[in-house]
């Protein structure tokens, strides 16, 4: 991510703040429009994707966590989120493509899909195509899916821990199916952060700790990075 100054850090802790407090306070239109405002005004979008939208989900779900917030209020905050990547999406369509294709998705009954969007986003803001089949995506129809489209990365996100015998069967069986053709598969989501090795239990090649640290990881797996940050 691009270095932000002094005072862009302090903007975006505080837009954070402003964010969640409209989307608490069921203002989800003046919650978005704060954060597409500064956007429009040269904040950097990377910026408010991890500085402002991801912390701002992360303190949700503590809030949640410790009974400070329903789940409605949470659901509220959740579906309000997705509207404004909706709306900041479009910043990736005017960037140039770079001919790499990625596939991404949550497998099984994996519901956070979130963290995986965010990926595939930065990925498109880097001039990747991407492929995103979101939530509780069947892992032999993804197989089936990434064995024809052959894209140049597989991203496989898992927030909860029951879903790692899925990501591994999946890794498995492209590898079977594909052999020498298959792809690179970086895994990652909060599940791999809590156990940073677990990636390389499942047999994937790679992973990031954030959106654009799998753009850079990504990168360095497909020789066409500077540095890997695993
Ligand atoms: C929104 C949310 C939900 C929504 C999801 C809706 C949706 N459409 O995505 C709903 C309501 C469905 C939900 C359900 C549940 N949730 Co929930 N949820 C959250 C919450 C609040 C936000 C998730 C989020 O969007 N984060 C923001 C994104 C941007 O961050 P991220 O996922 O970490 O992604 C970044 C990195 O991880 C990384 N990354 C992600 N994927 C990948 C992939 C690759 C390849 C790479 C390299 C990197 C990478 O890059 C991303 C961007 O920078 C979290 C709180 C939290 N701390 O995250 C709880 C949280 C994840 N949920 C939790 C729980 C317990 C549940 C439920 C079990 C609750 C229940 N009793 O039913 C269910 C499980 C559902 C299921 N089967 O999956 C716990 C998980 C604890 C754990 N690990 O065991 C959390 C942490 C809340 C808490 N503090 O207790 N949840």
């Amino acid at each position: 991510m691009e270095h932000l100054t002094q005072e862009q850090q302090q903007r975006a802790s505080g837009l954070k703040e402003i964010y969640l407090e409209h989307l608490l306070e069921a203002r989800r239109r003046t919650a978005c429009a704060a954060v597409l405002q500064e956007v429009e005004a040269g904040f950097p979008i990377s910026a408010a994707y991890l500085r402002v939208i991801q912390p701002a989900m992360y303190t949700v779900g503590s809030m949640w966590q410790n009974n400070e917030i329903d789940i409605t209020t949470e659901h509220y905050c959740t579906a309000a989120t997705q509207l404004l990547m909706a709306q900041l999406f479009p910043y990736a369509l005017v960037q140039p493509r770079n001919g790499l294709s990625m596939i991404g998705c949550c497998l099984g009954s994996e519901l956070h899909e979130m963290g995986m969007r965010m990926v595939c986003d930065f990925f498109e803001f880097s001039g990747w195509d991407t492929y995103f089949t979101g939530a509780v995506t069947p892992g032999d129809d993804i197989v089936r899916a990434i064995a024809s489209r052959e894209p140049d990365l597989v991203c496989l996100s898992a927030t909860m821990f029951t879903g790692m015998p899925q990501v591994r069967d999946v890794v498995h069986a492209l590898r079977q199916r594909m052999k020498d053709r298959a792809p690179k598969v970086m895994a990652g989501g909060l599940a791999f952060m809590v156990n940073p090795n677990l990636w390389r239990v499942v047999g994937a090649d790679g992973t990031a700790r954030n959106a654009p640290q799998a753009v850079a990881t990504a990168g360095a797996l497909l020789g066409i990075g500077k540095t890997a940050h695993a």
